[in-house]
């Protein structure tokens, strides 16, 4: 990794991002290299870093989570098999499970993609509406009301836009036609993320089943 990537956390998102692509293209259809889903993962946790202290404790939580399914991959080799094991062991929906982390870890990439794309697409400095309709689509469906609430209220302590962009290295000033490129990009690569991650879907239908 150049040192300009690590200087800049949303290069670095967006290259782990393309690698994770290029490996999930080389391996049969689902079968996501564990250590390189954890590894980019991981590189996400610094936005949540970034959102302030109202959101410490969705850091906290993401970033444990993440810290799990790096552990696992030192042994485990692909997501499908820590899913598979924890079918084995009735574990799925238990607290603290491989599978269960990775459900919630994958709705935070995928709230992370859709904050992006509504900062795009919103006008103005501020980041509440787009972290509100991202936190609507992804998370709120899967909470209570007390955290929907507790959500609600960290909303107002968001940094704005171009805080958000200078924390990460980016132009302070708004959204530069570089950083502007680097978050096409982060939206564009998710995609086959998303895609390879389709047995999470199957794993639920197995669930009902039961
Ligand atoms: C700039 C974007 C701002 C939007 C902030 C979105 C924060 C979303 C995450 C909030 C998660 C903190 C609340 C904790 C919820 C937990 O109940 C749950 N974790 C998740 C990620 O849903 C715990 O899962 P667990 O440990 O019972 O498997």
């Amino acid at each position: 990794m150049g040192s300009s990537e690590a200087e800049k956390p949303l290069r670095r998102i967006a290259a782990s991002f393309e690698e994770l692509a290029a490996v999930a293209k080389q391996q049969p259809a689902g079968a996501m290299d564990a250590g390189a889903f954890s590894g980019a993962c991981s590189n996400v946790s610094v936005l949540f870093g970034c959102l302030g202290i109202a959101f410490k404790f969705a850091e906290m939580d993401y970033v444990a989570k993440v810290n799990d399914l790096v552990e696992a991959s030192k042994t485990i080799s692909t997501l499908p098999s820590m899913v598979e094991l924890d079918i084995q062991n009735d574990t799925v929906r238990k607290a603290g499970s491989h599978t269960r982390n990775m459900l919630r870890v994958k709705r935070g990439i995928d709230m992370v993609k859709v904050l992006f794309e509504q900062i795009l697409v919103t006008e103005g400095n501020s980041l509440r509406d787009a972290a509100s309709v991202a936190y609507a689509q992804v998370f709120a469906p899967h909470h209570g009301r007390a955290i929907r609430m507790a959500v609600a209220a960290g909303m107002y302590a968001l940094p704005s836009k171009s805080q958000l962009l200078k924390k990460l290295n980016e132009d302070g000033e708004g959204l530069s036609k570089g950083s502007n490129a680097e978050l096409r990009q982060i939206i564009g690569t998710s995609n086959p993320l998303r895609g390879r991650t389709i047995y999470l879907k199957e794993f639920r239908h197995r669930l009902v089943k039961r």
